[in-house]
């Protein structure tokens, strides 16, 4: 059976000292409940911070963003050997913020995925339609491009570790979250795709969907009963000790 994953994503927040008193109080907060595997993806400046107070802990650390390269004259960039180096075992690719701020098209992340599979990190694709795509009826074929582009040339082998998050964009920090019928449909669709895309049906049931958009305690509890749904990727409610920690006590 697939095991539940809470992930945060703190996005640009976080000063060191925040930071510390976060994962303090999340670690002290969800300890009770070991069955959940959790995910902090903090910004890069603290990952060290956070990877030092995680240690024996079922809290594992990831990056919310690489790039493809190994290293080299790329000013800003960080390559998944550092993240790695780091003490991440995860890295959040495709974010629908970094699709839209920062241009990122699925080739790039294609390369991303295909890169961070190669030093062993865990890619969590995020994938999702807009407001607009969605009112045009074009959900499923938006889709289905950022899946089958995203995943491009990535063997069957690498893929069982992947996981994928859907992320309308329309949910994303607007307080507006999907419905559990518009929950289910877009996972199930996700894992039909994979399962056309590997050939393989145990492959298709095996990998990990989480659902991103407002997911917060008071709509988690019939988000995560949904039975494609695997966990969340948590944007504001992973800021806050307490919210964060109901979430993974309704994921227990
Ligand atoms: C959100 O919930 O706003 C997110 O973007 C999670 O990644």
């Amino acid at each position: 059976m697939r095991k539940f994953l809470i992930a945060a994503n703190w996005k640009m927040n976080m000063y060191r000292q925040e930071a510390l008193e976060l994962i303090r109080g999340v670690i002290e907060q969800t300890k009770l409940f070991p069955s959940v595997d959790i995910m902090v993806a903090p910004p890069f400046t603290v990952l060290e911070t956070v990877n030092g107070e995680i240690q024996n802990t079922q809290i594992r650390l990831g990056a919310q963003d690489v790039f493809f390269e190994e290293s080299g004259a790329y000013t800003g960039e960080i390559s998944p050997g550092m993240i790695l180096d780091a003490g991440c075992t995860y890295v959040i690719i495709g974010h629908s913020e970094r699709r839209q701020y920062f241009h990122e098209t699925d080739e790039i992340i294609n390369k991303k995925v295909t890169a961070a599979l190669k030093n062993h990190l865990i890619p969590i694709l995020c994938v999702g339609e807009t407001w607009e795509e969605r009112k045009q009826g074009r959900t499923f074929l938006v889709l289905n491009q950022q899946i089958l582009f995203g995943l491009q040339g990535i063997d069957n082998e690498k893929l069982s570790s992947i996981i994928v998050a859907y992320e309308p964009v329309w949910a994303i920090g607007t307080g507006k979250s999907a419905t559990k019928e518009q929950i289910q449909e877009v996972h199930a669709y996700l894992r039909g795709v994979i399962k056309e895309f590997t050939s393989s049906n145990e492959m298709a049931f095996n990998i990990r969907i989480l659902y991103g958009g407002s997911m917060n305690p008071k709509n988690a509890q019939e988000i995560l009963s949904q039975k494609d749904v695997d966990g969340g990727l948590i944007g504001g409610a992973s800021l806050n000790i307490d919210s964060f920690s109901s979430l993974v006590q309704i994921a227990e």
